[in-house]
């Protein structure tokens, strides 16, 4: 594992780490701060200096189904808070479709998975809240009374992770605490557009199945609004 007090995105330096041709398998980088932190859709993630959690791992092959390491990494954030919680969070701590951790409905986590174009390797990035979330988001510390360094989740979260990438029942446990399915939801199609509907499942490539009442429609990418349960 690295640690770095600042950089631009801990994605982009493993991407270009894993380009150079260098990187381990599993490399591990976590930033106190960066200036150039990336969501999806060349949106921005924020977060001061030393405040949350930031860090990206490297998956020199990733498996021919790329979405079960975003779920792992995702499932593995939630069982990494309940460990330093100590306690069962179900019904507060969620999974939004496909990768946001959410606590009581506001955003808590958000995963970013990049694929280099010439190695096929993937780096899973993930921002966690732990002193500090914008207006409207949630942090371990101000709503869950947590204290833990971002080193020592990361550590937890790493752990976790170990276990779900060999669990034969990764999908099974990324659903159990996916709260979009059987929700209400509205969706934001990439290409524009919006389709609204059920969402009744997740198919075996990490597509989110969409229920609008006259088609079913398979979403690969796509901000969706948790409406209200159907
Ligand atoms: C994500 O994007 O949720 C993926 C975030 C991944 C960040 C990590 S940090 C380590 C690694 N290195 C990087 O450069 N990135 C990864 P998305 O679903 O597009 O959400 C982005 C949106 O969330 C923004 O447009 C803001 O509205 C909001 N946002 C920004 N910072 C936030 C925060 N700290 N907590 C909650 N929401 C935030």
């Amino acid at each position: 594992m690295w640690e770095v007090i600042e950089t631009g995105s801990t994605n982009a330096d493993l991407l270009a780490w894993a380009d150079s041709g260098t990187a381990p398998d599993r490399s591990v980088l976590r930033a106190d701060h960066q200036t150039a932190g990336r969501g999806r859709l060349d949106r921005r993630w924020d977060a001061p200096r030393g405040a949350n959690l930031l860090a990206s791992i490297l998956f020199l092959e990733p498996p021919s189904v790329p979405t079960m390491l975003t779920q792992a990494v995702g499932r593995a954030a939630l069982d990494s808070i309940e460990t330093v919680a100590e306690r069962d969070l179900t019904g507060r701590l969620a999974l939004k479709w496909p990768n946001d951790l959410l606590l009581e409905g506001r955003k808590l986590s958000g995963v970013l998975a990049q694929r280099s174009v010439r190695t096929g390797a993937v780096v899973v990035g993930l921002g966690l809240n732990i002193a500090w979330a914008p207006e409207g988001a949630a942090s371990l510390q101000h709503d869950l009374g947590l204290e833990v360094t971002p080193d020592a989740l990361l550590d937890e979260l790493l752990r976790h992770l170990d276990g779900l990438l060999r669990a034969p029942d990764l999908m099974a446990r990324y659903r159990a605490r996916l709260s979009t399915l059987g929700s209400r939801v509205r969706v934001e199609l990439p290409a524009g557009g919006v389709l609204e509907g059920v969402a009744t499942d997740i198919d075996a490539d990490g597509r989110l199945l969409v229920d609008d009442g006259t088609a079913v429609v398979a979403l690969d990418v796509g901000d969706i609004v948790h409406l209200r349960p159907a």
